[in-house]
């Protein structure tokens, strides 16, 4: 056990009888909802997880430990700290630890602190990726990176609208990584179920995934898996409106001078307000949509 993590203990129990448990990462809870819908969401998330076999892990960083499992009343005081909590990610993880600060971690080092418990299956909203204007601002997320080396399955409604989706996608090819389409060929775009990009593979089940991931690791291939999961239909919002809000959301960042690991968050709140608060219900309905999805993946993981 690394010396540095404290799983709890129900996430410790779990994982020591070789039950599911599903990480959940914390920058979405920190920095990706308002207070009080968060929180509220945080638990639900975790609440679906339960409802479907696994035990959930949240995952931040809490006086310099990486915390697989969080109570209640540590998921609210990340809630209700919002920006003032650092987003971490893997460069991050050496100062918060040393410092014995705290951190709501990005897929990038919710993935580091799941495969140092033994967590193998993982819930987001979406990954981060290639942005737009990346080739004049080298603004890659840390995520492909890590799903490049990580051995964890990430279960994503796709990377954010935000992104360059194609770059992104042909960069997980470079990388060796996976992008399972959950019941669809085509990568949704996080707020709508589409994307128009097509994906090369696709499976009908929860114990597909599992198998795939199995393989991967079996044979030493190293890294991660996307699978991608489409918003459900009822809560994909409408292309052009979305399209034309993170227009103006890009527009606005590049006046303000937006960089480096403030780029997503600012997107991403400037969508939410220039749709009224649309992109944040299709946001939470997207999340446990994953959730449902991650548990039964980790559920028959532990079976094979
Ligand atoms: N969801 C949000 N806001 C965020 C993120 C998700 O609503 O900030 C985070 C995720 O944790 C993701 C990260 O891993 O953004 C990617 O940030 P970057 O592009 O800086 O790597
Ligand atoms: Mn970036």
């Amino acid at each position: 056990m690394n010396p540095y993590l404290d799983p709890s203990p129900e996430v410790a129990a779990a994982l020591s009888e070789g039950r599911p448990v599903v990480a959940l990462e914390s920058t979405i809870i920190s920095h990706g909802m308002p207070y009080p819908r968060n929180v509220e969401t945080a638990m639900k998330v975790e609440a679906e997880v339960r409802a479907h076999g696994a035990v959930p892990a949240t995952i931040a960083v809490l006086g310099g430990r990486l915390k697989a499992g969080l109570s209640p009343d540590q998921i609210t005081g990340l809630g209700k700290s919002g920006l003032a909590v650092a987003k971490a990610s893997r460069r991050d993880l050496p100062r918060l630890v040393a410092e014995a600060a705290d951190g709501a971690t990005t897929v990038a080092a919710t993935m580091i602190i799941a495969a140092l418990a033994g967590i193998r299956v993982f819930a987001t909203g979406g990954i981060g990726g290639v942005h737009r204007g990346a080739e004049r601002s080298w603004d890659v997320s840390a995520d492909l990176e890590e799903l490049a080396r990580t051995e964890v399955a990430v279960v994503c409604a796709g990377a954010k609208a935000i992104l360059d989706l194609g770059l992104t996608l042909e960069y997980l090819e470079t990388k060796g990584v996976p992008v399972i389409g959950y019941r669809t060929l085509e990568f949704p775009a996080f707020y709508t179920s589409g994307s128009g990009l097509a994906l090369e593979e696709r499976a009908e089940d929860a114990a597909g995934i599992a198998r795939r991931a199995k393989a991967k690791w079996d044979l030493g291939l190293g890294g991660g898996i996307v699978v991608a999961n489409p918003v459900p239909e009822e809560f994909s919002m409408e292309r052009v409106a979305i399209g034309t809000a993170i227009e103006a959301a890009l527009a606005e960042a590049a006046a303000a001078g937006v960089r480096g690991k403030d780029v997503t968050p600012y997107l991403l709140a400037k969508v939410k307000e220039l749709t009224a608060g649309e992109s944040l219900e299709s946001n939470i309905a997207l999340v446990l949509n994953n959730a449902r999805l991650a548990a039964a993946i980790a559920v028959e993981y532990s079976r094979l």
